[in-house]
């Protein structure tokens, strides 16, 4: 009974949560990494994330790319067409959706995601006035296993991490982040980037103390919900 107990606690970690496992950009799927394994060299956009388990704190250092480092090839996607990213599971269905993006200055060998460059070209948290509801972004993505967002037509092109974040909010006061990165390189005629307004650190765009991470969704008395962070930016 011994080795069984770590067997019997380790399951439901895997069982539940999830993580971007692919992208769908223009009808053609780019897998992304699966999971639990990490291997050098392996042939997918994303960023290659070591587990499910959630992060609790905003400092928490995996928040950016849930720990995943670069990767060896990137995915094409030409300003003002969509992304979709895929989750092969997911079971959380309070909180928002966020969709975040990076511009990188060279490779993306080289592109660490440190320093004020983050901004979100998506995101969606509750409607209809009742948080302890499914009326939530990441119910959609439960339904689903989708979210499928739009790169500012205007975006200047060039090579961006995307971060697709699902920020579940089912236990009160315990926010559990789940945020994973692929690497795409835009195209088009754009020359728009965000301005300093729309730009964020990661880990550190919001306090732990932010009242769309520390929530209690079934208290009642909160009846609309702001996501974390600067506001979207559409170009
Ligand atoms: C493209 O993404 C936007 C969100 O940015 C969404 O509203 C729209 O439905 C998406 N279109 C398709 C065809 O998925
Ligand atoms: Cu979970």
């Amino acid at each position: 009974m011994l080795f069984a107990l770590p067997l019997l606690l380790a399951a439901p970690l895997v069982a539940a949560h999830g993580a971007v496992t692919s992208y769908i950009i223009g009808g053609k799927e780019y897998p992304g990494y699966q999971g639990f394994s990490p291997v050098a060299g392996a042939q997918i956009i994303q960023r290659q994330w070591p587990d499910y388990n959630p992060i609790m704190t905003v400092t928490d250092g995996k928040m950016l790319c849930n720990g995943g480092t670069s990767a060896p090839i990137s995915a094409q996607i030409a300003a003002g067409e969509n992304i979709t990213a895929v989750w092969k599971q997911w079971t959380h269905q309070q909180g928002p959706v966020m969709v975040w993006m990076y511009a990188c200055s060279g490779d993306f060998g080289a592109c660490d995601g440190r320093g004020k460059g983050w901004f979100k070209i998506d995101e969606m948290g509750a409607w209809g006035g009742v948080l302890n509801s499914n009326n939530w972004g990441t119910a959609i993505v439960y339904k689903n296993l989708k979210w499928s967002s739009k790169i500012p037509t205007s975006l200047k092109p060039g090579k961006y991490l995307i971060r697709h974040e699902l920020l579940a909010l089912h236990q009160a006061n315990t926010p559990q982040f789940y945020p994973e990165c692929a690497q795409i390189e835009v195209t088009g005629s754009g020359s728009a980037v965000p301005g300093g307004e729309f730009l964020t650190k990661i880990p550190g765009y919001a306090s732990q103390s932010d009242p769309g991470v520390t929530v209690d969704i079934y208290q009642g008395k909160a009846t609309t919900y702001t996501c974390p962070g600067p506001k979207v930016w559409t170009g």
